[in-house]
């Protein structure tokens, strides 16, 4: 941080508060991790220089044979820990791997099969708010009514009606296993492509916690940044048959050049991904948020679907009278960071909710396991159940203090002079 305390002290000082913000709360969304110093290194290399239009040995600009060894490296990493044909490793982000997935394959008035947002879905799978949603014409399947579990009935029934041309699995908060197979089924029969967007569950599916999507579908788009620990990005897996329809999707189709840096970083995502600690941590996340939901549900909290099989819980908050933005406002007040979501068949609108999303890798990557899930669920229902009390609420934020002082954030322990 030498340059930037002469160059920019305002920034400089942002980047402490974050840092500080970021060690001293729990950080539960479920989106969101923390990436070792490592990642941090490779974002902020000289590779952020560099501008490489096009693909290893096809480049638009001179000066690219370390960056095409750098581009292949992380190719290649993504396509062992995945066993994957083919990997792009360019997408800016989730959103611009799908854009380069449909960009591939569909042409503008397709059809789209995906999941409703309300239910779990993501914006990028066709909804009406996104690109997507304009440009191709998208049905949605839904959880039922009574389990809250994919409903593959319902999902065939669509699919043989409207004919898509892709089917997309994959959501944003749905707290269960995917039926792959049975996915990859129903697209053949009606010869559609099979596309998984896995963004949440990567780094579950990398340590080979949770099934992979990988051998079912036609194509796996995930980011490098939930479970995965690693840097903001999209990746793309396919079957080697569509590997040029991708790369020519994503450039010139969707993007101009790569952020090297942030490819230097996927790579190194990728091999920390390899490792015992990344394997250990991924199934110790998945523990964790059983531990959580089984705790938040003797205290008379509604989980979504009745409880979870990989890093998230899905609360439902009506059973205790409470609305998701408060909830989420009374949570971060205590230094607990969380948010608000639509629950499957939600009478609330997105912007109040009914319900209150948890991810663990979050806290589960600063060491943290069952006993201090319990702990942590105990503090949410007294700040969910007693926000006014200032008492209370004082009590929770010191032990949510001393929880973040006890389990530090890895790497970025102050004496190491390093800010995340
Ligand atoms: N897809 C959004 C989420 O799950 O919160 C951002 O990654």
């Amino acid at each position: 941080m030498d340059f930037l305390e002469r160059d920019d002290r305002e920034v400089l000082e942002l980047i402490r508060k974050e840092g500080l913000r970021q060690r001293m709360t729990l950080n539960m969304i479920a989106a969101e991790n923390t990436a070792p110093p490592s990642i941090l290194d490779a974002l902020g290399s000289v590779f952020n220089n560099k501008t490489a239009e096009g693909y290893p040995g096809r480049r638009y600009h001179t000066g690219c044979r370390v960056t095409d060894e750098l581009e292949l490296l992380a190719v290649g990493r993504a396509k062992s820990l995945f066993h994957a044909e083919h990997a792009n490793v360019q997408p800016h982000s989730g959103v611009n791997a799908n854009l380069g997935v449909y960009q591939a394959v569909l042409r503008p008035g397709d059809a789209l099969l995906s999941m409703k947002l309300s239910h779990g879905g993501h914006l990028s799978h066709g909804d009406p708010a996104s690109l997507t949603g304009r440009v191709y014409r998208s049905f949605h399947y839904g959880v039922k009514a009574d389990t809250e579990f994919l409903d593959y009935d319902e999902i065939r029934a669509l699919a043989l009606k409207h004919r898509p041309r892709m089917i997309v699995a994959g959501a944003s908060s749905y707290p269960r296993l995917i039926d792959y197979g049975a996915f990859r089924s129903i697209a053949d029969e009606i010869s559609a492509y099979f596309l998984v967007d896995m963004a949440h569950i990567a780094g579950l599916v990398a340590a080979c916690v949770i099934p992979s999507p990988v051998p079912h579908a036609d194509f796996v788009t995930f980011t490098t940044y939930k479970t995965m620990m690693g840097p903001h990005g999209g990746i793309i897996l396919c079957k080697g048959k569509y590997a040029n329809k991708i790369d020519r999707a994503v450039f010139p189709g969707t993007q101009g050049t790569p952020t090297l840096s942030l490819v230097a970083a996927k790579a190194v995502c990728f091999n920390l991904a390899t490792t015992p600690r990344f394997i250990e941590v991924q199934q110790r996340t998945v523990r964790n948020a059983a531990v959580l939901c089984e705790a938040l549900k003797v205290k008379g909290y509604r989980p979504v679907s009745g409880g979870t099989d990989n890093h998230l819980v899905l609360l439902d908050l009506r059973g205790k009278g409470l609305k998701g933005d408060a909830a989420e406002r009374a949570l971060e007040d205590v230094g607990i960071l969380t948010n608000r979501n639509v629950i499957p068949f939600d009478p609330e609108s997105t912007k109040t909710t009914s319900g209150l999303r948890f991810g663990t890798a979050g806290v589960t990557v600063r060491g943290m396991g069952e006993g201090e899930m319990e702990k942590i669920a105990g503090l949410i229902d007294l700040a969910l159940t007693s926000p006014q009390e200032r008492d209370v609420t004082n009590r929770v934020k010191e032990e949510v203090g001393a929880l973040c002082l006890r389990f530090p954030l890895p790497g970025f322990a102050e004496e190491e002079g390093r800010d995340p």
